[in-house]
């Protein structure tokens, strides 16, 4: 070949090595960030990737480790490197914080031919850029195996910045009516991070189960976290059928902490809950002197609301309660922690002459006030130690405590009513945050608890209810998706109710209002279902599945 031409085919190359014009795939992020511009070239990653990280941000060599782990997964050689604050890096991915950013959760991305550059206003932010950035990666680098053959990767260049609408964006897991063992428990936590969404709140405690390990009290799991057979079918009505099989499970306290480390990784905050003053037949069944007639009392094998509840005139049930919310406290660092209030029927209480007498001393009008008297006992023990307590919105009955979040799930009225008091909610409402309940044509779908909630009605939710004036939304925190597990028993059953829906929620949470599409939000998320394929996710995909009319072949 010609002198001249080398040359020429050299520039050429050099051209397309740093990418001037070549085109990449456009993103496809969910939640959609809140600007996103193009920019020109492309950048490619290939075989060695340096992530520096400014060296003085405590708690950053943690995050660009977690970098290092999702790349390295993609088969790249990584190195990590720290480099001082003000260093201007020019190549690699860099990693920074700019407290003045004002958004603690913000970020911003920016992708040049030579560099990747992201800056969080805190630690959580660059981790939501690196979340974003994984959504850029192909697939594949989910799955390790099938990872190992890519070479290299093209991003287009292009500019992000973005930020949560709402600070609170939960999901909850109910792990007593079924169990779900550890490692499901991570990969639920790691889909909330993926999506950027930052608190899983998790139901430990029921009727049917008491899940976590309490030292003091050995016999909560020991009698508590077991029942002796399950209901068969929908448990409307009876005559009640049931499976003869003995069911349960608890999580020990090292567990919990393992579960804890991995979801902190991932600023996701884990919120226990204990529920009280209803739904603790397992707790009774474990130390039957804590329920108004002392038993004796069975785990409960079916679905329901039960008449049997922790006795609010004995002092010992305050001790013992403030005893398992010492070691709650002790193991998580939750700033909240949810002490259920939900669904407690009076009619104990009403025949109990202890709960009477202490109606009685108390000078409290009737159980509904001695209900709202066990709450906040409960809350004040609670900020003794530090922390706040969210409750269901029948918290609100009989008088709210001081400080607490309610959480509204019966409709808005709760979480309109507590904003409208000046006080903390987070809306969780059955119409649009259930994702027990069927999410396409029953005929078509396994058997759920009931109600109707499509993805697209997932999607069209806006947590701030309009009865609210300005000031009064503030105390809207944010919503969370709710999956209570009666009819789920398997984590692939969770997966099919809970997602894609909560993918829908996630980007009702983060999105701006204005941004949102529905049809745009389809395009993405058949793009990301691919990722979630890699995952092994068993979402429902009837949503995807263009004119399949709800129906698919996956179940689950
Ligand atoms: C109501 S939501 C409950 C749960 C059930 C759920 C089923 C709430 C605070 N209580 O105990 O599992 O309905 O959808």
């Amino acid at each position: 070949m010609k002198k001249k031409h080398c040359f020429l085919l050299a520039i050429l190359a050099g051209i397309l090595h740093f990418g001037c014009s070549r085109p990449a795939e456009p993103v496809h992020l969910i939640p959609q960030p809140v600007k996103l511009e193009y920019t020109r070239g492309v950048h490619t990653l290939s075989n060695h990737i340096q992530v520096r990280f400014t060296g003085d941000e405590p708690g950053m060599q943690g995050v660009a480790e977690y970098l290092h782990g999702l790349l390295k997964s993609a088969g790249f050689k990584v190195s990590v490197e720290s480099i001082s604050q003000g260093t201007n890096a020019r190549r690699g991915i860099i990693l920074a914080t700019d407290r003045e950013m004002g958004r603690p959760e913000g970020y911003l991305l920016e992708i040049t031919p030579r560099a990747i550059r992201i800056t969080g206003g805190s630690l959580q932010g660059v981790f939501y850029g690196i979340q974003s950035l994984r959504q850029m990666l192909p697939p594949e680098i989910e799955d390790p195996a099938a990872a190992a053959g890519i070479a290299s990767i093209d991003l287009p260049c292009l500019k992000i910045e973005d930020y949560p609408a709402f600070e609170y964006r939960g999901m909850h897991l109910d792990v007593a009516r079924h169990f779900f063992p550890l490692d499901f428990i991570k990969k639920y936590i790691d889909l909330m991070a993926l999506h950027k969404m930052n608190n899983f709140h998790w139901h430990l405690t029921e009727d049917q189960g008491w899940r976590i390990e309490i030292k003091k009290y050995p016999l909560l799991t020991e009698v508590g976290a077991w029942r002796s057979e399950t209901l068969i079918g929908h448990g409307g009505r009876p005559p009640f059928e049931f499976d003869g099989e003995p069911y349960g499970g608890y999580y020990t306290q090292d567990e919990i902490r393992e579960v804890l480390a991995y979801a902190a990784e991932r600023f996701v905050n884990v919120i226990p809950e204990i529920e009280m003053p209803g739904h603790a037949t397992a707790a009774l069944a474990a130390y039957p002197q804590l329920g108004c007639t002392g038993g004796p009392y069975e785990v409960i094998t079916r679905w329901g609301v039960f008449h049997d509840v922790f006795c609010a005139g004995n002092e010992e049930v305050f001790g013992f309660l403030e005893d398992v919310l010492t070691e709650v406290a002790e193991l998580f660092p939750s700033p909240f922690i949810h002490i259920g209030g939900d669904e407690c029927p009076k009619t104990r209480w009403s025949d109990c002459p202890k709960c009477q007498a202490r109606i009685n001393e108390e000078g409290l009008a009737d159980e509904y006030e001695l209900q709202s008297y066990f709450i906040r006992r409960m809350e004040n023990f609670l900020l003794g130690l530090d922390r706040n307590i969210i409750g269901w919105d029948e918290i609100l009955e009989g008088g709210l405590a001081p400080n607490a979040t309610v959480m509204s799930w019966r409709g808005t009225e709760g979480g309109i009513e507590a904003a409208q008091m000046g006080q903390n909610a987070i809306m969780t409402p059955v119409s649009h945050c259930y994702f027990d309940y069927y999410q396409s044509d029953p005929e078509t779908q396994p058997l759920a608890i009931g109600g109707y909630t499509t993805l697209e009605k997932v999607y069209s939710y806006n947590p701030v209810p309009e009865e609210l004036s300005r000031e009064e939304a503030r105390h809207i925190l944010g919503a969370q998706g709710n999956v209570w597990t009666e009819y789920m028993k398997t984590p692939s059953h969770v997966e099919y109710m809970a997602y894609p829906r909560a993918i829908a929620l996630a980007e009702v949470v983060w999105s701006p209002v204005e941004t949102r599409d529905y049809e745009d939000f389809l395009d993405r998320l058949r793009m990301h279902s691919r990722r979630l394929d890699a995952m092994k996710v068993n979402y429902y995909s009837g949503n995807l599945e263009e004119d399949a009319g709800g129906q698919t072949n996956n179940q689950p």
